[in-house]
């Protein structure tokens, strides 16, 4: 009798809890009302089941429980309770999966006219790269990756000339312009999701996935990686701005193409008027130094920088160092060489330019200075 009390309470109090609680899906900022039209369903479906059955096993419980003058009989089998469950089940089934392919057709055609763009997923931050002019993407190799070549573009492919290079965390999209993203990954498995859109994608090494959406809402939308991709994989963010379309041109121009990095435009018109310690600044946002290293004292998954210029170390072989600029350029670029005691070897090596390793260590020694003060 507890028990069919207990299964009755729990059907009231998901019910009242699924009317009453204010967790529900953030408001729709793109096209696809149909993929919350799928969740809805799905949702009625699966909730009208759940009551029907918790509320028929608590009358079962009570129907049947221990009676001393009546007893239990076998039927191992009921062909009519059989064929009513097996059809029940199936149209069920059928009509959960049904409408879902219709909106995975629509999901993986993208539009003719729609806008390309590329988005690269990196332990533990987003870059993102823009067509140009001509509206195509030029090609890339992993092979190509240096610190000068962050994209890995092949310098051969004129296509590639006028791309828009985007080294952060933030794009901005124009509204009301269908866009299709071509997706890939660095290092390993990402997936590039932004809940307002209701689209996500999985990001995986050696191949470019895709997905498209238009924006129908101005604001600032966060980006989350929504794949486990190691220990900075919670801080992995990022944010897309929905901008009118003169606003996103504007935006967009501020940023070099690749002809122009080549040229060494690009890179001083990024930096420019920039102090050293502020270029370092920007550098710990968009290598995602900052997920794993604070820079308030607080614990991270690697030491944090506060107060870390000029402190004594002690490493895990005993031994103890001075963290000068010598010993942060080696565990930038080979973390493992000398661990602090007590953190694990998890840091990928970083591939930065001797400009930017002088810019972050400038930040490390000086910046933070100025923002405990
Ligand atoms: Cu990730």
């Amino acid at each position: 009798m507890v028990f069919a009390v207990v299964l009755i309470l729990l059907v009231i109090g998901s019910v009242l809890f699924h009317f009453l609680s204010p967790w529900y899906l953030t408001p729709l900022a793109s096209n696809w009302s149909t993929i919350d039209d799928t969740l809805g369903l799905t949702l009625w479906i699966t909730g009208i089941l759940f009551v029907v059955i918790n509320l028929f096993l608590a009358y079962c419980v009570i129907k049947f429980r221990y009676n001393k003058d009546k007893r239990a009989h076998y039927e191992p089998e009921n062909k009519k309770l059989e064929i009513w469950l097996t059809v029940g089940t199936a149209i069920g089934v059928a009509a959960m999966l049904t409408p879902g392919l219709y909106v995975w057709a629509d999901f993986v055609n993208p539009p003719k006219d729609a806008d390309v763009f590329e988005i690269v997923g990196k332990q533990w931050s987003w870059k993102y790269r823009f067509p140009g002019d001509d509206g195509i993407l030029g090609s890339v190799d992993t092979r190509h990756i240096t610190s000068d070549n962050p994209f890995g573009m092949n310098s051969d492919d004129p296509n590639g000339q006028d791309d828009v290079l985007i080294s952060s965390g933030e794009v901005h999209l124009p509204i009301d312009r269908p866009v299709k993203l071509l997706m890939r990954s660095d290092d390993v498995l990402h997936d590039f999701a932004v809940a307002e859109f209701r689209v996500k994608m999985d990001m995986v090494p050696g191949m470019v996935t895709q997905m498209w959406f238009t924006p129908t809402k101005l604001g600032e939308y966060d980006v989350l990686c929504e794949e486990l991709c190691g220990v900075g994989h919670y801080n992995m963010r990022g944010l897309v701005v929905v901008d009118e379309e003169n606003d996103f041109k504007t935006w967009l121009n501020t940023y070099p193409t690749y002809a122009q990095t080549l040229s060494g435009e690009g890179a001083a018109a990024a930096t420019e008027g920039l102090s050293l310690v502020e270029q370092g600044r920007e550098l710990s946002k968009l290598y995602a130094c900052t997920a794993c290293h604070s820079i308030d004292g607080s614990t991270g998954i690697g030491p944090t920088w506060q107060g870390l210029f000029g402190k004594t170390e002690t490493l895990a072989d005993g031994t103890t160092v001075v963290v000068d600029a010598d010993y942060l350029k080696e565990s930038i670029l080979n973390p493992n060489a000398k661990m602090v005691e007590g953190y694990q070897p998890l840091m990928p090596p970083t591939v930065v330019t001797d400009e930017e390793l002088d810019a972050l260590i400038a930040y490390i020694k000086e910046g933070l200075v100025e923002k405990s003060e």
